[in-house]
């Protein structure tokens, strides 16, 4: 029985959610009936994502009605998505009485203080003492199948250290998406690669507030019967951080749908631009002195961190670039978008204005376009205007335009005439005067100005297609986008660049985050394939902003046939990044965690799928495990520390990759 623990279970947030969403169409192939999630209880998101049901499982079943006898309620049913795992959704607001119990258990069984105030810790004390009782009791019942307990992040991470000082039979993995302080230390002024051997972590996690929550995330990792990260560099950083070396790395995938017919993500590319292009004619409405034929759109997305989602490399590129493309006279120009929620009150007029005076001159165009119409064909009809046969009269534009319609066209016109420069920004900014985007937009004087070759347009608010001014879905977007860029310096994954490249669209990221370390192992000449790495660990700042710059202005001499060229190769790259792939890591994952608890139920030196045990099920698929360094065979986590499973040693990871070993697998041939 496998049971996935989150906050972000049918409760979209961030990249959690969108792991275990897009994972579990293989999870549900492999596990079946024998697979739940557990997560709190959010009942907005419950409503539209949960079916609920009865239970069937009889032990599931008990548990959960002598939970309800002491008044915990729940949610059980089937989420909406594809693949309808089940899910158990606490009510955690029913088990507040339990609350002072629960933290003062907490700090004798392990020292971790929990202050009053902490909404959030006191919601991972709940979440995780209701799924140590739920699995506790759930252990008691089911006797004949073994139990997994797979927890997420350290927000649902403290039923780890519970089940293992309760001896529950049960094993245990916890997988961490980022770590508490990496995130901390990397948001403020910190060189934290150069210094993760050397920092104090106990006064680090102190100093910001966060020493209880810190010391959950320890806990958990130190608990776990396995530690797994997402990526290799934040195994690095874990490892000095949590202080524990993690055993392995379960890389983030993505449900890759394929399209029947190759050209079709490419037509789809088309449209959407077009869409794109009208936001554009209303956003720059009245200065729109730029082709969009020869204009080519890159964005950034995702959570509001400016630095470490790299917003600050972006602006400063994108300066640079501005200067570099007047400099060349090049007829491209460049729109970049920043998408990143902020705290706003609503549209600015000006952005409502440019798309409303836009739709008016279309709608008025296509009226005028009418009536022309009409009248030119009741002209070309007419006997006089062809009575001699030799010779046909055609209309003068008075004939066929009327004086009201110049009216209303001039109307329209002036309607266009603006003094102001086109908006940076589409929303009134809570606080304008202290955002940090704005103030390097400020700072960077990109200011939307005619000779501008680099626009900005910074949008504080994820993508929906019911948007009034941009209604577009954030996939949508992405495709008729020309190039996402990323350039983060803490990003355990990177879910952003990896959508791209199944999408399609190139992108540039950086080896500072777990996809771009992850590509750059696996693909020789990775910019051919339109993954772009910026290299944020060797070069200077000033060295790497300008590799940017060059990788942006490189991709903007590119012609059309070029750029759909490119566009065919990132999409065939998919497969890499599918969980039909990446899958494999989290089933060796489990079977090492089952090797663990249960070592006497492992033949000895024998395959460790070959169970002796009825209560061990053989998994769905059998990873690979080839060992030839240069075939294009290999799973990820052959890159990877799971290979206690198969009985060799630890490959061990480094930063500076000139003093390793070869270790990694290049060569996978893609092409
Ligand atoms: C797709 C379409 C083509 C279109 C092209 C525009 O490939 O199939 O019909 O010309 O996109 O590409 P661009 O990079 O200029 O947006
Ligand atoms: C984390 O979310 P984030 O954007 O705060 O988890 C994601 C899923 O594993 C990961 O892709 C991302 O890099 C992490 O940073």
């Amino acid at each position: 029985m496998l049971f996935e623990v989150a906050t972000e279970v049918a409760n979209r947030v961030g990249g959690i959610y969108s792991v275990l969403k897009s994972k579990a169409p293989v999870t549900v192939a492999e596990y079946k009936e024998r697979y739940t999630c557990i997560g709190p209880l959010n009942r907005k998101s419950a409503q539209v994502e949960v079916e609920e049901l009865p239970v069937t499982n009889p032990h599931i079943r008990a548990t959960l009605e002598s939970m309800k006898s002491r008044g915990i309620e729940y949610i059980y049913g089937r989420w909406l998505i594809e693949g309808a795992p089940r899910v158990i959704l606490f009510d955690i607001g029913s088990s507040v009485k339990f609350l002072n119990e629960w933290k003062s258990d907490l700090w004798s069984l392990a020292g971790v203080p929990t202050p009053e105030s902490d909404i959030e810790t006191n919601d991972a004390v709940m979440l995780g003492y209701l799924t140590a009782w739920f699995i506790g009791e759930f252990c008691c019942h089911e006797t004949e199948k073994a139990v997994v307990l797979h927890c997420h992040e350290w927000l649902a991470g403290v039923a780890i250290p519970l089940c293992r000082q309760r001896k529950i039979d049960c094993t245990t993995i916890f997988t961490t998406h980022a770590t508490l302080l990496g995130r901390y230390l990397c948001a403020g002024q910190v060189d934290f690669y150069n210094n993760l051997d050397k920092f104090d972590v106990d006064y680090e996690a102190g100093k910001r507030g966060i020493y209880h929550r810190y010391c959950i995330e320890r806990s958990a990792a130190h608990a776990a019967d396995v530690f797994t990260t997402v990526s290799h560099i934040t195994a690095y950083e874990s490892e000095h951080l949590l202080k524990r070396k993690p055993d392995g790395v379960l890389p983030n995938g993505l449900n890759v749908v394929k399209f029947q017919a190759v050209h079709e993500f490419q037509n789809l590319h088309a449209e959407k631009k077009e869409k794109i292009n009208e936001f554009i004619r209303g956003h720059f409405y009245g200065q729109l002195d730029f082709s969009l034929e020869n204009t080519l759109y890159f964005f950034i997305a995702g959570r509001y961190e400016f630095r470490n989602k790299g917003v600050d490399f972006f602006i400063e590129a994108l300066a640079r670039l501005n200067h570099k493309l007047k400099e060349a006279n090049s007829k491209m120009t460049i729109v970049a978008f920043i998408i990143m929620p902020a705290a706003t009150s609503s549209f600015t007029v000006d952005t409502l204005r440019g798309q409303a005076v836009i739709r008016q001159l279309e709608s008025t165009i296509k009226d005028v376009q009418a009536s022309m119409g009409k009248r030119l064909f009741e002209w070309c009809q007419a006997p006089n205007n062809s009575s001699n046969a030799s010779q046909v009269q055609l209309p003068d534009l008075d004939d066929l335009l009327k004086p009201s319609d110049r009216v209303l066209l001039k109307r329209r016109m002036f309607a266009l005439k603006r003094d102001t420069l086109p908006p940076i920004v589409t929303h009134n900014m809570v606080d304008d005067a202290n955002d940090p985007i704005l103030n390097e937009i400020r700072q960077c004087q990109l200011f939307n100005k005619k000779e501008d070759r680099v626009k900005i347009i910074f949008h504080p608010e994820f993508l929906n297609s019911s948007n009034p001014v941009l209604p577009l879905d954030y996939d949508e977007f992405v495709r008729g986008c020309h190039m996402g860029i990323f350039p983060s310096y803490y990003e355990p994954w990177g879910y952003t660049p990896a959508e791209c490249t199944v999408m399609g669209v190139p992108s540039i990221t950086t080896n500072l985050s777990g996809f771009g370390c992850y590509m750059e192992d696996l693909i020789e000449n990775s910019e051919d394939y339109g993954i772009y790495i910026v290299d944020r660990r060797m070069k200077s700042v000033d060295e790497s902003i300008n590799q940017l710059v060059d990788q942006m202005f490189e991709f903007s001499e590119k012609t059309r046939r070029q750029r759909i060229n490119q566009r065919n190769r990132v999409e065939r790259l998919s497969d890499l990044l599918d969980w039909k792939r990446m899958g494999l890591e989290y089933v060796k994952a489990r079977s090492l965690a089952l090797k663990r608890a249960y070592p006497d139920q492992f033949k000895h030196g024998a395959n460790p799928f070959e169970i002796n045990s009825r209560k061990i099920t053989r998994p769905l698929s059998v990873p690979g495990s080839p060992r030839d360094k240069y075939a294009g065979l290999m799973t990820p986590g052959d890159l990877g520390t799971l290979q206690e499973t198969n009985d060799t040693d630890y490959i061990a990871w480094s930063l500076n990759r000139d003093n390793e070993e070869d270790v990694t697998l290049r060569g996978l041939s893609v092409a």
